[in-house]
């Protein structure tokens, strides 16, 4: 332990003083491409085309996930905003940050909304290397190695009962952290036991992957790595000082 206080420490220090999680600010057209948005909520059209994430994800459980899963759960927001917002318009990450305060429908499908326009924009065909800078040098201080990091996130994700999310997010001391929540809860949610702000998530519901996958999460977790866009991962850890 003695040995990570330094480290913790200096992760604290290059987050920045000003890193104020709890604040819609946070967020302005950064996990987004169209800013914060308000109701009516939409989803973002992909960048990429639906097989343009093979072999690691095929085009079928892409498009089904999108245009289904997904869309049902803009839908359904859509219809719990319509019923309590009473008028007023809200982000949808200050309605996660609330989120005690409103329905579980609302719960359910926000989370489901926000977790999947996060998800999409956290891949990209092909992938990407980690580069040199502030969040590899803060993955490196948190957990000693990218390697590390992996296994870390991924056993995380594997065990995962059931349905939910895994996370590298930023906890309110600014420390960087892994943890998982169930459905589609997130780290932003007043109600759940890991808070902070996500930079990266992985939908470990079957959806995401069970066509080609079937009952193997391991394998589709582990080909997942090679599609994540660490430039954007990066964009969100830069909006946080
Ligand atoms: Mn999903």
């Amino acid at each position: 332990m003695k040995k990570h206080t330094p480290r913790r420490t200096f992760i604290k220090q290059t987050m920045g003083a000003g890193l104020a999680v709890g604040t819609t600010s946070l967020f302005s057209g950064e996990l987004f491409a169209n800013g914060i948005q308000t109701p009516p909520f939409e989803q973002t059209p992909l960048a990429y085309a639906f097989n343009a994430l093979e072999p690691h994800i095929d085009a079928m459980t892409m498009e089904i996930h999108y245009t289904k899963h997904a869309a049902a759960y803009t839908k359904n927001l859509n219809e719990a905003a319509a019923a309590e917002f009473k008028g007023a318009n809200h982000s949808i990450e200050e309605v996660l940050q609330k989120i005690s305060s409103f329905s579980v429908k609302m719960r359910n499908n926000g989370g489901g909304h926000f977790n999947h326009e996060f998800f999409w924009k956290t891949m990209k065909p092909s992938g990407s290397i980690l580069q040199d800078g502030r969040l590899k040098e803060a993955i490196m201080s948190s957990f000693n190695s990218y390697e590390n990091f992996q296994s870390k996130l991924s056993e995380t994700a594997m065990s995962r009962f059931g349905s939910g999310w895994a996370w590298l997010y930023v906890d309110e001391k600014k420390l960087l952290q892994i943890g998982s929540t169930p459905n589609q809860d997130n780290p932003l949610m007043d109600v759940s036991n890991i808070k902070g702000t996500p930079l990266l998530g992985i939908d470990v519901w079957e959806h995401a992957y069970y066509l080609k996958y079937q009952n193997r999460r391991a394998e589709y977790i582990s080909h997942w790595f090679n599609l994540i866009d660490w430039k954007k991962v990066e964009e969100r850890l830069n909006v946080l000082s």
